[in-house]
């Protein structure tokens, strides 16, 4: 245990989870699993710089780790928790917001986007970064998997993490981002210009991993696709097939080149009905093990020993933090 290297994640509860987090980075832990000391927690904090109604976040955060540990999260080799239960993520956060720059914050590429769609934006999603800097800053975590629109993120917690050490003394680990290769970035079925998010307007461009089967087969049934017919990957001029030759080749670990030689003279409707036979299986692996998940105690069981765990690592790494800026008792 103590030579593997260390991978943290975080995800938002901010919506039921799409096959783009799937695919983006929940696949991604669990194969990391098997080889690194592996850290998931619900990123709860960070979903309130958008406004959340207070009556169904904590369900959703329930939700979102029955989901985890369906998808084959095992919590044996992984430590599980909840932001917001671990003080040290808000109280090192200020710490090192005082050691970043308001220019370099308002530069991410998140904050540009989501402060222009509503002006009326709080401070926090400004500060949203740092508090994603201490999330990994405090453990040590060697890898962050995360899909290609956080990788700026884990950039901006380097030079953080960089310039801290430089100012006080090595304190912090420097993280790589882990951006996977096939499926980086799952496109919304519906508009393939744009990401499978879970902030879409239109229901059909995303399929949740709680979708009802037969709406999940008709949503890739009824895919955007282009006015040719050859299954390709040329994600600039195709871009709905080649997202489907993603999802297909993420589900199925089959190359691009392979799904393209298998679906060689084939029409977009077979190729489609494949790529809905792969999903509907996926999803229905899925929600039986949801289901008997959700209703079990183990649940609060685990949360329970990822918070006493994550603490104690946490306060030391806040610890220090602290005491190389000077503060401790005179
Ligand atoms: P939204 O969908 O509302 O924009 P989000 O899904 O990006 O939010 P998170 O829950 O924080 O928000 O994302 C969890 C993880 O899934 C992140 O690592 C993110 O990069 C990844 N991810 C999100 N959408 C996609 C996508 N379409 N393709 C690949 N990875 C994605
Ligand atoms: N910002 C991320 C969620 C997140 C995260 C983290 C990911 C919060 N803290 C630390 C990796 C490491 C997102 O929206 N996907």
């Amino acid at each position: 245990m103590e030579d593997k290297k260390r991978v943290l994640t975080g995800l938002q509860p901010t919506g039921i989870i799409h096959l783009g987090n799937y695919i983006g980075a929940i696949k991604q832990m669990v194969e990391y699993q098997e080889k690194y000391d592996s850290y998931i927690f619900v990123a709860d904090l960070h979903s309130i710089t958008i406004p959340q109604d207070k009556d169904t976040l904590s369900k959703k955060t329930r939700d979102l780790i029955a989901l985890y540990l369906a998808c084959g999260i095992d919590p044996n080799r992984n430590t599980i928790f909840i932001q917001s239960e671990n003080l040290y993520h808000t109280n090192l956060a200020w710490i090192l917001e005082c050691n970043s720059y308001f220019g370099e914050l308002s530069r991410m590429h998140q904050f540009k986007e989501k402060s222009l769609k509503n002006q009326n934006f709080t401070v926090g999603l400004l500060t949203y970064p740092v508090l994603m800097a201490a999330d990994i800053l405090l453990y040590d975590a060697d890898y962050v998997p995360v899909g290609i629109d956080q990788k700026q993120h884990v950039e901006i917690t380097r030079d953080i993490a960089i310039r801290f050490n430089n100012k006080y003394g090595k304190t912090f680990k420097i993280p790589e981002p882990l951006i996977t290769e096939t499926g980086t970035k799952i496109l919304d079925l519906v508009d393939p210009t744009k990401k499978m998010s879970k902030s879409t307007e239109n229901p059909k461009g995303i399929i949740t991993l709680l979708d009802d089967l037969e709406v999940a087969r008709k949503k890739i049934m009824g895919a955007t696709t282009d006015s040719e017919t050859i299954v390709r990957f040329d994600p600039e001029n195709k871009p709905g097939i080649s997202n489907l030759i993603n999802i297909y080749s993420s589900i199925t670990n089959k190359s691009i080149k392979e799904i393209e030689k298998e679906f060689e003279g084939c029409n977009y409707g077979t190729f489609k009905s494949k790529v809905a036979d792969a999903v509907v299986e996926l999803l229905k692996t899925i929600q039986d093990k949801y289901n008997s998940i959700i209703s079990s105690g183990i649940i609060d069981e685990i949360l329970d020993s990822g918070k006493d765990k994550s603490s104690k690592i946490a306060k030391a790494k806040y610890e220090l933090a602290k005491e190389r800026m000077g503060f401790k008792r005179y």
